[in-house]
């Protein structure tokens, strides 16, 4: 199968698909602020499961973004609920993870999945080494869940349909950028193929994903290529937004996703930074890289990660703090005039 690198899986896979036949009521999740790939990818298995005469309820810690509406099956998305997710929760024979790995990435669903325990499957991509008890069909060198939630169809020998396909191929143009970014494989490219085959809109997918900005976005990228700064010869580029910031613009966090990445296209530069303010006391921060320049292990050090080129962190500081502390530190990291920095 496709998505595999290196170990066979088909054992994981068989031990996966057990798993899930064997319960009547499954919840899937994914993280906070949800994304293309954690929506498309929960939203493709709760089509086959539905099919194959599941009770799925999808629970996410937070509601879907305008943007990721498209994909929206029926029923729907369930936003979170403490009542919903007391009785989801309670009531799930198998709880199914996607594109997360850590307990707190579940956000407040974390407390009931903690309490009620149901027998879990993670499908996940990220690097972090998952502290969530279950069955793990990890692969990190898969550029989306979407491909992972595609090797598993494949090998259930699903009933493909095209809301399935366009749900994937959305999961896996999201997390690539438009097959752009240095995840994308060959086999991420004949998985897309495949799915075109199999009736994926990719039209439908692409216009939703790249080309449906808000005006508050639109006017908040302005702000940030207005106000960003460079440092290490052009190296490092360097964002902030405050909340104030989001306020005035109107703007909402999905609002915010993707600038980092104009950052990053910067000609010259190799890691872009944007230090968001979500709080008095919370501040999160994206990193996007290029090349081997590792972000993943840089954003560790403040107790974050993710990929080699997109990672990110979330600090229970004031923004100021945050600022004062980053900004000199991937400054001084990705330097090549500082020490022995920048390297991978
Ligand atoms: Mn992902």
């Amino acid at each position: 199968m496709t998505g595999t690198v290196g170990a066979d899986r088909s054992a994981d896979l068989a031990a996966a698909r057990e798993l899930m036949d064997g319960a009547s009521k499954l919840v899937l999740t994914t993280h906070v602020q949800p994304d293309g790939d954690g929506i498309g990818s929960e939203v493709a298995l709760a089509y086959h499961l539905r099919a194959i005469g599941k009770d799925v309820v999808i629970l996410n810690p937070h509601p879907t973004p305008p943007r990721f509406r498209f994909l929206e099956p029926s029923p729907p998305i369930v936003p979170f609920d403490p009542a919903v997710a007391e009785r989801a929760l309670s009531t799930a024979d198998a709880l199914v993870v996607l594109d997360i790995s850590v307990p707190n990435r579940l956000g407040k669903l974390e407390s009931y999945v903690m309490e009620y325990r149901p027998k879990t499957l993670i499908i996940d991509h990220h690097a972090d080494q998952g502290q969530i008890d279950g069955l793990d069909l990890r692969n990190v060198a898969a550029a989306a869940t979407g491909e992972l939630v595609y090797e598993l169809l494949e090998s259930w020998s699903v009933q493909w349909t095209p809301e399935i396909a366009t749900a994937l191929y959305a999961a896996i143009a999201y997390d690539t950028g438009g097959f752009r970014f240095a995840n994308t494989r060959q086999v991420t490219h004949r998985i897309a193929a495949d799915l075109i085959t199999r009736g994926a809109d990719t039209l439908l997918a692409n216009e939703n994903l790249f080309e449906s900005y808000s005006v508050p976005r639109i006017k908040l990228l302005a702000r940030v290529l207005d106000s960003f700064e460079l440092s290490a010869n052009g190296r490092v580029a360097t964002a902030v937004v405050s909340v104030g910031l989001m306020t005035e613009l109107g703007a909402v966090n999905e609002d915010v996703e993707g600038i980092v990445e104009v950052l990053r296209s910067i000609d010259g530069v190799v890691v872009a930074t944007l230090i968001k303010e979500v709080g008095p006391s919370a501040t999160k921060v994206s990193f996007r890289s290029s090349g081997p320049y590792n972000v993943n292990a840089f954003a560790s050090r403040f107790g974050g990660g993710g990929h080699v080129n997109a990672a990110g962190a979330f600090l229970r500081e004031p923004l100021d703090t945050v600022v004062e502390r980053v900004i000199p530190a991937v400054r001084d990291e990705f330097d090549p005039t500082v020490g022995a920095a920048g390297r991978a």
